[in-house]
């Protein structure tokens, strides 16, 4: 498609907890689980827009931009393997009510602004594998990773020499700002 390009929003991991993934799941996974996704990748989805214009994504990071909230908390303490969409995952077993607001302040943006959103109801996780083996066993939860929320950001997803790198495009602090600050 002719000048658009391929956005979602996401939250970032922050170093040494995508360093402490990485390690784990090279710890508990076969070589044949499925297709890791890089390290550098590793990123929790807010709402994904598809194909977007240059207007369209103007549109929607103005309207990002005049979101109100305070951060949140993550706590990464489950994984597991959906079948059909063979994704192994990791997320939080009780999704904190900031993370939730989040998402679905910036899904129904996109809905209002023609981006397509499943009708799923949105479960946060970070992808550790695509294509997943179909009889992968999902080890023991026994982590707890917790890291602190301050923004989100928006990104583009790049397929370059047969790879995909998830670009950051733009960031925006949570906290409630004052109307001096505007
Ligand atoms: P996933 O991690 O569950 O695969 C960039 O592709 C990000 O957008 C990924 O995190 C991916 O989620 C998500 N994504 C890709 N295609 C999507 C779709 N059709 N609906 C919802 N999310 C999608």
């Amino acid at each position: 498609m002719a000048d658009t390009r391929r956005l979602f929003f996401a939250l970032e991991m922050p170093d040494d907890v995508q360093r402490q993934i990485v390690q784990w799941r090279a710890e508990n996974f076969p070589d044949d689980a499925g297709r890791p996704v890089a390290a550098a990748n590793l990123h929790l989805t807010l709402a994904f827009l598809g194909e977007v214009s240059a207007e369209k994504q103007k549109a929607l990071c103005q309207l990002a931009g005049r979101i109100q909230q305070q951060g949140f908390t993550i706590t990464l303490d489950d994984a597991g393997l959906w079948a059909r969409s063979r994704v192994v995952w990791l997320g939080p077993r009780h999704a904190s009510l900031g993370l939730i607001q989040l998402a679905n302040m910036l899904r129904a943006q996109a809905a209002r602004n023609g981006c397509y959103q499943s009708p799923q109801p949105y479960h946060p996780h970070v992808t550790l594998y695509r294509n997943a083996s179909q009889t992968v066993a999902i080890p023991q939860p026994n982590f707890r990773w917790q890291f602190k929320v301050e923004e989100f950001v928006l990104y583009e997803s790049v397929f370059e020499k047969g790879r995909t790198r998830y670009r950051p495009l733009q960031r925006w602090p949570l906290g409630i700002r004052t109307s001096k600050e505007e």
